[in-house]
């Protein structure tokens, strides 16, 4: 049997190939989302419709998987006595969280099915940040087996983060960018309201994310390969610990209680970024769905923080560069960032 010669198409036009046969599929789909927003908190069964393949150039390439419109609960569900009694923790970590809020991603987007890898960044950036003399000198230093490159970059701040973003929008035109916090909680969540995509049972954390050290059981105290354990309902892999990721957001301890209730992002410049996901390192408690980092600066680097990229669906890129474009230029004003915080964070 003969197949069809299927002509070879250069990586732009394969993206926007890509991009076009995914079209009908996200029409589809958007016209589910809309008539499920109001039940799509706990449905939790949303199947994957679409993807889409990044060509990053030197034969690598990045996946991402739609994620739908619709809305959900953020921020803690539970009280701060209830999320003790499951996971530990002190209740004066858990203020930001609250008040729970209902949010509305008003549009659907593309996330990164895995955290970035080392030779997704060392494809668009050229450099590796992780193979610094301070770096490799560091605890939590990957090892670097021959021909193994799907370990999470690390050791990038978030301008740094967002740059790669900037350089990834031009390279295949579409508007690349870090999630906001909602749209990390919004995807990591799922459809689910408990504290981890999974359930409430802390017992099942290490099926799903890496977390906890040496401590917890790990035979390698650093950030592990990515995709190695199950995924969320969603598709997306890592999202409980292995690396922190990047958000766009500027962290304010408050905006839960003044943010919009539609596509909510605080562009309100602070002298912290917002982080989530927790690390291979972290305590298990910062692995929640709804855990919010507050003690990174946006120029501080470290062996656990790492990215995940955000794709928007009928956004022209120019816009999201502009808007990336601005963020650079601040970088040179940005406050100086804070010591490294102490250790298991
Ligand atoms: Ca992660």
């Amino acid at each position: 049997m003969t197949h069809p010669r299927i002509p070879r198409l250069k990586p732009f036009s394969a993206v926007l190939l890509t991009a076009i046969l995914l079209t009908a599929a996200q029409v589809a789909f958007g016209q589910n989302a809309e008539k499920g927003a109001s039940s799509n908190e706990a449905s939790g069964d949303t199947a994957i419709v679409g993807q889409l393949t990044l060509d990053l150039g030197k034969g690598v390439s990045m996946k991402l998987v739609l994620i739908p419109a619709g809305k959900f609960k953020m921020g803690n569900n539970d009280t701060p006595a209830e999320t003790i009694k499951k996971v530990g923790g002190k209740e004066e970590h858990l203020t930001d969280e609250y008040p729970a809020h209902e949010v509305t991603i008003s549009k659907s987007f593309y996330m990164g099915i895995y955290e970035l890898t080392q030779a997704q960044w060392k494809a668009v950036m050229g450099t590796e940040p992780w193979m610094t003399k301070t770096a490799l000198g560091y605890a939590g230093a990957q090892p670097r087996p021959a021909g193994v490159d799907d370990y999470p970059a690390v050791w990038m701040s978030s301008y740094d983060a967002i740059e790669f973003c900037r350089n990834l929008s031009k390279k295949t035109g579409m508007s690349v960018s870090l999630p906001t916090e909602a749209q990390w909680e919004y995807a990591c969540r799922a459809g689910s309201t408990t504290t981890f995509s999974f359930g409430d049972d802390l017992s099942k954390l290490i099926d799903h994310g890496w977390h906890g050290g040496i401590p917890a059981g790990q035979k390698e105290d650093y950030a592990h390969r990515v995709g190695q354990l199950k995924p969320n309902a969603w598709g997306l892999y890592d999202m409980h610990g292995n690396v922190w990721e990047f958000c766009s957001d500027w962290y304010d301890k408050d905006f839960y209680s003044r943010s919009p209730s539609v596509d909510p992002e605080n562009t309100t410049e602070t002298d912290l970024r917002c982080l989530r996901s927790g690390s291979f390192h972290s305590v298990p408690t910062v692995s929640r769905s709804s855990q919010r980092a507050r003690w990174v600066g946006p120029k501080q680097v470290r062996y656990n923080y790492g990215i995940r990229v955000v794709v928007a669906t009928g956004a022209r890129a120019k816009d999201k560069l502009k808007s990336h474009s601005n963020e650079h230029e601040k970088n040179k004003l940005t406050t100086l960032p804070r010591a490294l915080c102490s250790s298991h964070r």
